[in-house]
């Protein structure tokens, strides 16, 4: 299961490995690695909830008092947990609609709309087979009939995003605190940000997207809430009266969907329900993966960087002298050490596990290593190793209770391949390791 069993990852590894190593002493202050201790004694396990699963990716809860958990299978299938069994028929199956042939493609995620329970809304991002592979984001109801069927006649495309390559895709929706859509966007694809899309406004790749799904225009199936960074109203584009200041900051060719960018492929990211900060694992190229930071109080904005920057290393690595770009991450580490692919798993703010509470934990897809990270009392990120384990992480979720919970597939990189064909997935839920339930099958640990 380990790396060496990897042929090709998201991040090619293989013959570049040695070269990073020599950038190991390059790293700044503020970025936390693997090998530090939080400022708690914690030990995490994970539990087992259920297996049989194609491909599993995430992992989402309706929040609507039912005690469901909806897992993604990315090709194309949503299937319900209830009472620890996963339910014979799909909740929703539009596998002729997505097209999973490569492992970066497929349904990514699902999210359900804030009101859930009065609306019915729900949202999934997926790689779309007819429009060769571009992604879509598209709203659909629950079925009035039935609370764990999907009504298919209600599908409305919010947005569609053009894929040139088929890696690279991004592909978390979650809703902030202020009700909005966030969404990770990646570079597009092929190797080293070719399109140049991280530090390029005028596309919505390499991007935090930020839309409002209950308003759409003429145009758009989404409105533009009015504080994105890059929105320019039209009142400042006149020559007088305007301060060079304001000038420097009117990006006339922005896309106004843009809430940060310089990201490479965010696969996961996360919000803290309490503070609302914001969690962006931002998978990095051949050398270093990364956690990025956004603090609750943030306008947007951001730069995290790409492709000027890998984690703290410049890009490519070999560049000599090169000037610092964006926000530094809070976290990273190096594929010779710790994987390859890094997976978000969220901040834990439930009631069941209060040795959890406020910590963020992240995984990666290569190594199955899991971590907490936490600052200490100088404010200081720590990055704390809490499992080693022989499963790969694909995504992560939580219940009505916050208790965060992790899907895992062992597929391995590239294509064309059946997921069918895959190993099959599971679902394991994050406990305290002193609570671990009597008889609870727990993950395989190297
Ligand atoms: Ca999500
Ligand atoms: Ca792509
Ligand atoms: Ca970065």
């Amino acid at each position: 299961m380990k790396m060496q069993n990897l042929t090709r990852c998201a991040c090619l590894v293989t013959a570049l490995l040695l070269a990073s190593s020599g950038a190991l002493n390059a790293q700044t202050s503020k970025t936390a690695r693997p090998g530090g201790k939080i400022p708690r004694n914690l030990e995490v396990q994970l539990e087992k909830v259920a297996g049989g699963f194609t491909d599993p990716v995430n992992v989402v809860s309706p929040r609507d008092g039912s005690g469901r958990l909806f897992v993604v299978e990315r090709p194309g299938i949503v299937k319900i947990v209830k009472d620890g069994e996963v339910m014979r028929r799909p909740f929703l199956d539009i596998k002729e609609t997505v097209v999973s042939s490569f492992l970066e493609q497929g349904l990514y995620d699902m999210e359900f709309h804030p009101d859930f329970k009065t609306n019915g809304l729900f949202y999934v991002h997926y790689s779309d087979m007819w429009f060769n592979g571009d992604s879509f984001i598209v709203e659909y109801k629950a079925s009035s009939d039935n609370p764990d069927r999907a009504d298919l006649d209600s599908v409305r495309v919010v947005m569609q995003i053009e894929q040139p390559y088929s890696n690279h895709n991004g592909g978390e929706l979650v809703f902030g605190p202020d009700g909005y859509l966030y969404i990770g966007s990646g570079d597009g694809g092929w190797e080293g940000d070719v399109l140049g899309a991280g530090q390029d406004l005028s596309t919505l790749l390499a991007k935090v997207l930020r839309i409002d799904v209950n308003t759409r225009t003429t145009e758009k199936g989404y409105g533009i809430p009015q504080d994105n960074p890059f929105v320019t109203p039209l009142q400042q584009m006149v020559l007088f009266g305007v301060s060079e200041e304001r000038f420097a900051e009117i990006h006339p060719n922005a896309q106004p969907e843009i809430w940060a960018y310089g990201v490479r492929n965010p696969v996961k990211m996360q919000f803290d329900n309490k503070t609302g900060d914001l969690y962006i694992a931002d998978v990095g190229q051949n050398h270093w993966e990364e956690i990025n930071f956004q603090a609750g109080s943030s306008k947007g904005g951001e730069n995290y960087g790409w492709k000027f920057m890998c984690g703290t290393h410049p890009f490519p690595i070999s560049a000599k002298n090169a000037p610092q770009v964006g926000e530094m991450p809070i976290g990273e580490y190096s594929h010779v050490t710790d994987g390859i692919c890094v997976i978000g798993l969220g901040v834990y703010r439930g009631s069941k596990y209060p040795s959890m509470d406020g910590v963020y934990f992240v995984s990666d897809w290569g190594s199955g290593k899991i971590w907490a990270m936490e600052r200490d009392e100088n404010g200081q990120w720590q990055m704390q190793e809490m499992l080693d384990t022989q499963v790969r992480p694909t995504g992560a979720g939580e219940d009505e209770d916050g208790t965060i919970y992790m899907t895992s597939a062992t597929s391995n990189y590239g294509g064309p391949v059946d997921p069918y064909d895959n190993e099959p997935g599971a679902l394991w839920r994050l406990v305290e390791k002193s609570k671990v339930k009597e008889g609870a099958e727990t993950v395989p640990l190297d």
